[in-house]
C-alpha cells in the first residue's frame, strides 16, 4: 500500500534590524513562507525578533529563543560548547524530529507533530546553524539554504542541473568546515584523515569534475546561442513570481510553465513572437530573481542570463499589485547590474494590473510615466505589448540593398531569416534585394556575401 509521506512542518524566524521597517519586514517575512511552501513544507508558526545587530551566537534573545523552542519542542538553551563536536553521524542523529531529548517535556500523543524545521529569515553563520539547531531540536536552513534547495530541485536541462549542483557544494562546503571539527578518524584506506578532511576533498574533486562537464555544455549553448546572434531578441527578465512566463505564453503561443510559485522557471525558453514578423522576433523567458539571491547562485545562472545580455530589448517585468515591487525592482535591477547587464536598453513593464484599483493605478503612472502597465491575462494588452516590441525594432532597423550574385543564392534563406526583404530585382550580376534589418545583422550578411 502506498502512503504519502507526511508533510514537512517548519516554523519561521525573522530578524528585524533597525534598518527595516514593520511593512518590508512583514513582506519579507512572508515571501519567505512562499519559498517554504514551494519546497513542499508546511508553515506552522512564526517568531520575530528585533535586533541591533545579527552577529549574536544564538541570534536570538533568551526569551525568544524559549519562545521558539516551546514550538519544537526543543530546550531553549545553547548546550554548553563542551559537548561532543557535530560529527555528521552525530548531526543526523541530532537533527532526527523524533528523538527525545532529557529536556524536553513529555510527548503527548494527542499533539500535532512537532516542527522539524525552523527557517530563519537571515543569511546564518555556521555556529548560528548549529547554536540555534542545540536549542530547538529542530534543523535549521536559512534563506540561502532555501533557495538553493529549491533551484536543486526545480532545475529540469542538464546545465541547470550542474550550475545548481555546483551552488550547493558551494553552500554546504563552509558549514562543513565549521561544524565537524575534530571528527573521528578514519580507519584503512585514507586513515589519518578526519571524516571532515575527506568530506571536503571529495566536495573538491566533485566541483572540478562538475566545473569539466559544465565547460562542455555551455559550449553548447553558446554554440546555440551565436547562432541567434544578430537576432531580433527580447528578454523578459524580472522578479520570481512576477509574471514573466504568463506573458511569454501569450506573446510566443509556447506552453512553457506558469504558476504561483517562487522559482518556477529555472531554464531559459526561446520562441519566436506571434503572429510571426518578418524577420521574426524570438523571446526569451528567463530565471526570475529575489532578494538576498545567493551569489553562487546568481554566478551559476550567469549563462543562462546571457539571454539577457545578448538580447536588444529587455522586458522588466513587475507585479505591480505587490505593495513590495519597488524594492523587488530594485533587487532586479542590482543582479543585472551585477552580471552586466545594465546596459542593455530595457522598458518596464508593470503587470497584473488588474489587481489595481484607480488610485493606485494613478500613483504609478505619476511615477512610472514611461511604464508599460498590462494584464498578461488581458489578450489587448498583450497585443499592445507585441506592437511595442516591434515598434522597438522597427526603430533600430536600417535599410540597404544586396546584391546577391547568382553563385551564391544559396545565402537566400540567411537572408529572409534574419531580414525583411523589401524588394527584390534581377540584374546580371544577380539579385538585389532592397532589405531592412538590424546593423548587426545587415553587417553579417555583408560579411557572408563577401566571404560566400
Ligand atoms: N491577476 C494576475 N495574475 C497574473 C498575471 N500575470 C501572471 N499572473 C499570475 O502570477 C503567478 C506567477 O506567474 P508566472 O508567469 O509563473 O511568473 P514568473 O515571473 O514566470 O515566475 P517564476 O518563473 O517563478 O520566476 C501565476 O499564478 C500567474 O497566473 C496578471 O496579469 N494578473
Ligand atoms: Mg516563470
Amino acid at each position: 500500500m502506498e502512503t504519502t509521506p507526511p508533510i514537512p512542518r517548519a516554523v519561521l524566524v525573522g530578524i528585524q534590524t533597525p534598518d527595516i521597517d514593520d511593512v518590508a519586514h512583514e513582506a519579507s517575512l512572508e515571501e519567505l513562507g512562499r519559498l517554504v511552501k514551494t519546497l513542499g513544507y508546511e508553515v506552522v508558526g512564526s517568531v520575530s525578533q528585533k535586533r541591533e545587530g545579527t552577529g549574536a551566537a544564538s541570534l536570538l534573545g533568551a526569551g525568544k529563543l524559549e519562545e521558539l523552542a516551546a514550538l519544537t519542542g526543543g530546550s531553549g538553551v545553547v548546550t554548553s560548547m563542551a559537548t561532543p563536536p557535530m560529527t555528521k553521524a552525530r548531526k543526523r542523529f541530532e537533527t532526527t524530529p523524533d528523538t527525545p531529548r532529557p529536556s524536553s517535556p513529555e510527548p503527548d500523543p494527542d499533539a500535532p507533530p512537532r516542527p522539524e524545521f525552523v527557517i530563519v529569515d537571515h543569511e546564518l553563520s555556521p555556529s548560528q546553524i548549529r547554536n540555534l539547531e542545540r536549542a530547538t531540536g529542530a534543523q535549521v536552513l536559512d534563506r540561502t539554504g532555501v533557495i538553493v534547495e529549491i533551484f536543486h530541485r526545480h532545475a529540469n536541462t542538464r546545465e541547470a542541473k550542474l550550475q545548481v549542483e555546483m551552488a550547493r557544494l558551494k553552500y554546504v562546503a563552509p558549514r562543513l568546515r565549521e561544524s565537524g571539527t575534530g571528527g573521528g578518524r578514519q580507519q584503512g584506506p585514507g586513515a589519518g584523515e578526519s571524516h571532515l578532511d575527506l568530506d571536503r576533498r571529495k566536495i573538491r574533486d566533485r566541483l572540478a569534475e562538475l566545473k569539466t562537464q559544465l565547460e562542455a555544455v555551455q559550449r553548447d549553448s553558446d554554440q546555440r546561442r551565436s547562432a541567434r546572434r544578430d537576432q531580433l531578441r527580447v528578454a523578459l527578465v524580472g522578479y520570481t513570481n512576477a509574471g514573466k512566463s504568463s506573458l511569454m505564453r501569450a506573446l510566443t503561443g509556447s506552453q512553457v510553465l506558469v504558476q504561483d510559485k517562487l522559482f518556477a522557471t529555472l531554464d531559459t525558453t526561446v520562441r519566436t513572437l506571434q503572429p510571426e514578423t518578418r524577420p521574426r522576433v524570438l523571446v526569451s523567458d528567463t530565471v526570475g530573481f529575489i532578494k538576498q539571491l545567493p551569489h553562487d547562485l546568481v554566478a551559476s545562472f550567469r549563462s543562462t542570463l546571457s539571454e539577457a545580455l545578448e538580447a536588444s530589448l529587455l522586458l522588466f517585468v513587475v507585479d505591480a499589485s505587490d505593495p513590495t515591487y519597488e524594492a523587488q525592482l530594485e533587487v532586479s535591477r542590482s543582479v543585472l547590474r551585477e552580471i552586466g547587464a545594465d546596459t542593455v536598453p530595457s522598458r518596464l513593464v508593470l503587470n497584473k494590473m488588474d489587481r489595481v484599483d484607480a488610485t493606485r493605478r494613478a500613483a504609478l503612472l505619476e511615477k512610472h510615466p514611461d511604464a508599460i502597465m498590462l494584464s498578461a491575462h488581458a489578450p489587448e494588452d498583450v497585443s499592445a505589448l507585441r506592437e511595442t516590441i516591434i515598434a522597438f525594432f522597427e526603430a533600430e532597423m536600417v535599410d540597404d540593398v544586396l546584391v546577391l550574385p547568382y553563385a551564391k543564392q544559396k545565402l537566400i534563406g540567411e537572408i529572409y531569416e534574419s531580414a525583411r526583404v523589401l524588394s527584390e530585382d534581377h540584374d546580371e550580376t544577380g539579385r538585389v534585394l532592397k532589405v531592412r534589418a538590424l546593423p548587426g545583422a545587415m553587417a553579417r550578411l555583408r560579411r557572408s556575401l563577401a566571404a560566400g
